[in-house]
């Protein structure tokens, strides 16, 4: 298909002439056009690469039509419109998705082919974009999609890293990072606003007017440069925007005067500055603390987003004075992805009351039913504290406004709650503590966001309850232990939204071997966007005919799966075992530590055995992959471990029939739509309690993968769904944990003879001369949460292995096995992310659909 590379650009521009325009002529002279007029590489080649640009951005052209379309209605509608702000998106790539959207498919293939090129070739050009870190990111990525699908009047606010989230290099020694670069060339994605600029300040001082009124001013300003990507609904016009910034100096920043006396980096410190804010995505996941530049990037998005919502909403607003402000929440909904955006609240009160002019009572009263909460961890570490010394160093107006905000929380809990007075002190948005006095971002959301219950009349706010967690058992947890005080004082406020993932991306797109035969059996595609139609296939999941073309089309996404492996690892791996597959961030609480001991006692035991009894075995292939965070020892000791289990295992000519173990180096979006179709079980294995929701479990399950899992997060929930008969469920249960942790602690149990054996053979040197002592004394010894096993691998790891036993047999059982994963896809319904994004709309933001005509 390369055949025309290297050729130029000119010698195609006759196919434009072709008189029998079609669709596919057209697109086709509209990408020799690009290629041609978008000077970004000099004409004279024409590789896929410069294919793929040109490709895009004639896709961009419709988008920007489109986006167009959509932008002015939403502005003559004037709906209530939600902003969702998030500091990580994990975007992927967007070319087939587009292209998948806008319905689009056999034209630009078609076009491309009469240019020498296969579609699928020219997408694998692109490089992901990785604003995030992992499930959060995504998620937000999954809600713009379906936002967009369901025609929703809905924003995406982020920033626009220079440096995405770091690519993994797996050498000898292991995980080594090396810095991404996915705006090497440029984007053509990006639509740059210039004319969408907002100074954002940092550091200075409050003055205080005669009036009384305050005014922060000094420190740094730099600008907010606005960058948009339009994200395409599914067969639909509406084109929604994420909007990103960028940060920037002003011209006059740059001391002209020092440059001329040749003091370079001195005359260009504000710009140097100004750059630093958007270079890289902050690469925490869950558990890092941040520093400042964290917050002067959190503080950066809320700020510029915000100013540009208050625009907006001044130029669509018909109303004046305090009148006009009172309709802000009737127009507005802020959602926040997490603690990370919570310093909208202090900026949105400041921008009403300093710039605006409100009193206290009317920006609380606005702020307040304007901004909704979504918490994704009960991890403790992962709750975000500022130091409050940072914060009145680089926000002192925000400050004065936290402490306000605070000030009267307390008293009106005094007054009114005297049994809450003991708890006050965790209660309170400022935690005096002498030694480290920090501002509690969850306290400050939960008790800003307010239970609403205004008139419930078109286009005003109803019933609105704003603090929200990501699954039931998660949301469960959050009311009876994290925020249950608060629970005491707003009942109604708390409410569970169960995450999904967008159908488009994770099934239609990512395997269209299997979406094909759904849509066949089912006799329509509208499951495509009406996912509980997947139910249909219920009662087909033992009909021979269904299950071959089902296994048929699993058989070709494990081949070009097998390849990709290859390809990228060298090991070569049996199309015919079971592929079992644990994808995620590396994190000791996600026990990707079990799955290898696992292995480990697995190939013990192969190697025991006699040749013949080896042969009844249930051949496997465990594939392993995910990013350890830079400074998380033990994350990357298992990234090391499994790795080295590999080089043993696969080269061992007396097993390796029988299993293989390969550790997928850089994991990220693309690589999960070549693993997802093509795996036969998942491991979604967290101690209970401790995954939020988990969200590649429901892709899993949506391609007709079996899980094997604990009762966490939107395991429950899908195993519910799905049928426990199709689910290998294993381990304690949320509530038995505190115990278990303590009897554990206290040595009174004997953990499995299976774990011991596992663990003494992993620290024998068999895999190397790499010192696994202290990565698998975690599992006894002092882990750094001051108890031993705090993540119960030692409790949990019988019942593992029993329950993977079973999948060996079940796997033996080929039709009773392709049934189950029928049953697996035809349960996922509820775990589209139009589902949630449905919720979200209508029980928490109160905005309705607003189709482009
Ligand atoms: N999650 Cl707090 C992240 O990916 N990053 C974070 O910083 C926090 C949470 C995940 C969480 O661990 C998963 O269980 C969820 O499925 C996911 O967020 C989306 O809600």
């Amino acid at each position: 298909a390369n055949g025309k590379a290297g050729t130029g650009v000119s010698d195609k521009v006759s196919e434009k002439a072709n008189p029998e325009a079609n669709e596919a002529t057209e697109i086709a002279g509209n990408i020799i056009y690009h290629a041609k007029y978008s000077p970004h590489f000099s004409p004279l080649k024409f590789g896929p690469e410069q294919a793929l640009y040109a490709t895009a951005e004639s896709l961009r052209d419709r988008l920007i039509q489109l986006w167009n379309e959509t932008y002015l209605h939403f502005h003559k509608v004037d709906p209530k419109q939600t902003y969702y702000l998030s500091m990580e998106y994990l975007q992927g790539r967007a070319l087939t998705n587009a292209i998948g959207n806008l319905d689009l498919k056999g034209p630009y293939a078609d076009a491309l082919r009469k240019l020498g090129y296969e579609l699928e070739e020219i997408a694998e050009q692109e490089k992901d974009a990785a604003l995030g870190n992992g499930g959060l990111g995504r998620l937000a990525s999954c809600f713009l999609d379906s936002m967009a699908t369901l025609n929703l009047p809905a924003w995406g606010y982020g920033l626009r890293y220079r440096h995405g989230l770091f690519k993994q290099l797996i050498t000898k020694k292991g995980q080594e990072e090396v810095a991404e670069d996915w705006l090497e060339k440029f984007s053509p994605w990006e639509i740059v606003r210039h004319d969408v600029v907002f100074p954002v300040r940092f550091f200075g001082h409050v003055q205080i007017n005669p009036d009384g009124s305050r005014k922060w001013v000094g420190g740094d300003v730099v600008q907010a440069l606005a960058y948009d990507v339009p994200i395409p609904g599914f067969k639909t016009k509406n084109t929604i925007s994420l909007r990103l910034w960028e940060a920037k100096a002003r011209a006059e920043d740059l001391d002209l005067f020092q440059f001329n006396e040749g003091e370079y980096e001195l005359a260009a410190q504000l710009h140097s500055r100004a750059q630093q804010i958007c270079t890289v995505l902050y690469p925490g996941d869950a558990t890092e603390n941040g520093k400042l530049l964290r917050l002067k990037q959190q503080f950066f998005l809320c700020s510029a987003s915000l100013q540009d919502i208050i625009s907006r909403f001044n130029e669509r607003s018909t109303g004046e004075g305090s009148r006009k402000w009172s309709e802000f929440p009737s127009k507005v909904a802020v959602q926040m992805n997490d603690t990370h955006p919570t310093l909208a609240i202090p900026e949105l009160m400041r921008l009403l009351m300093d710039d605006n002019g409100l009193g206290w009572d009317e920006a609380w009263d606005v702020t307040s039913k304007t901004v909704a909460y979504t918490n994704h961890t009960v991890l403790p570490e992962a709750l975000e504290k500022w130091s409050q010394s940072l914060m009145w160093k680089l926000l002192p107006r925000h400050m004065e406004i936290i402490e306000e905000i605070d000030k009267r929380f307390v008293q009106t809990i005094r007054s009114t709650r005297v049994d809450l007075e003991d708890k006050l002190s965790s209660l309170s948005i400022l935690d005096h503590n002498p030694q480290k006095p920090v501002v509690r971002m969850a306290n400050l959301c939960v008790v800003s966001s307010h239970t609403v219950r205004g008139p419930s009349f078109k286009g005003h706010y109803g019933v609105l309850l704003q603090v929200n967690g990501v699954a039931q058992l998660h949301s469960d947890i959050l009311k009876d232990e994290l925020f249950a005080d608060y629970v005491s004082i707003w009942p109604n406020k708390f409410q569970n939204k169960t995450n999904g993932i967008t159908p488009r991306r994770w099934l239609r797109f990512c395997s269209p071997e299997l979406s094909d035969i759904i849509t066949k059996w089912l006799k329509t595609d509208k499951w495509i966007t009406d996912l509980d139609l997947l139910t249909g296939l219920r009662q087909f999941a033992d009909n021979e005919e269904l299950q071959s073309e089902w296994a048929s089309a699993k058989a070709a996404n494990k081949q070009r799966l097998a390849q990709y492996i290859e390809r990228v690892t060298g090991v070569s791996i049996d199309t015919n075992s079971l592929f079992d597959i644990q994808v995620k961030r590396i994190h000791e609480y996600k026990r990707q530590l079990m799955n290898i001991l696992g292995v480990i006692y697995r190939f013990k035991k192969l190697k025991e055995m006699k040749p013949e009894e080896r042969k009844k075995t249930t051949p496997r292939t465990v594939m392993i992959g995910g990013k350890a965070f830079a400074t998380y020892t033990n994350a990357k000791r298992i990234v090391k471990l499994v790795n080295d289990v590999g080089d043993v295992v696969n080269s061992d000519p007396e097993v390796n029939e029988y299993l293989k173990v390969v550790f997928v180096p850089n994991y990220n979006v693309t690589v999960a739509e070549m693993l997802i179709p093509g795996s036969e079980l998942s491991q979604h294995i967290s101690t209970a309690g401790m995954e939020a929701s988990g969200t590649s479990n429901m892709k899993f399950a949506l391609n007709g993968c079996l899980i094997i899992g604990t009762l966490d997060g939107a395991n429950v929930e899908i195993r519910e769904e799905i049928g426990e008969e199709n689910f290998f469920l294993f381990g304690a249960t949320a509530d038995q944990v505190p115990r278990l942790r303590k009897e554990r602690e206290d040595g009174l149990f004997k953990p499995d003879p299976r774990f011991e054996e596992a663990k003494q053979f992993a620290k024998s040197g068999v895999f190397g001369t790499y010192d696994y002592g202290p990565l698998l004394d975690s599992l006894e010894g002092n882990t750094g949460y001051g108890r031993g096993d705090y993540f119960l691998v030692g409790y949990d790891f019988a019942s593992y292995m029993d329950a993977q036993a079973k999948v060996d047999e079940a796997y033996k059982d080929r039709k009773r096995w392709l049934e189950m994963s029928i049953m697996s896809t035809a349960g996922s319904g509820k775990f589209s992310s139009d589902r949630t994004i449905a919720q979200y709309a209508k029980e928490i933001w109160n905005i309705e659909a607003c189709p482009v005509p």
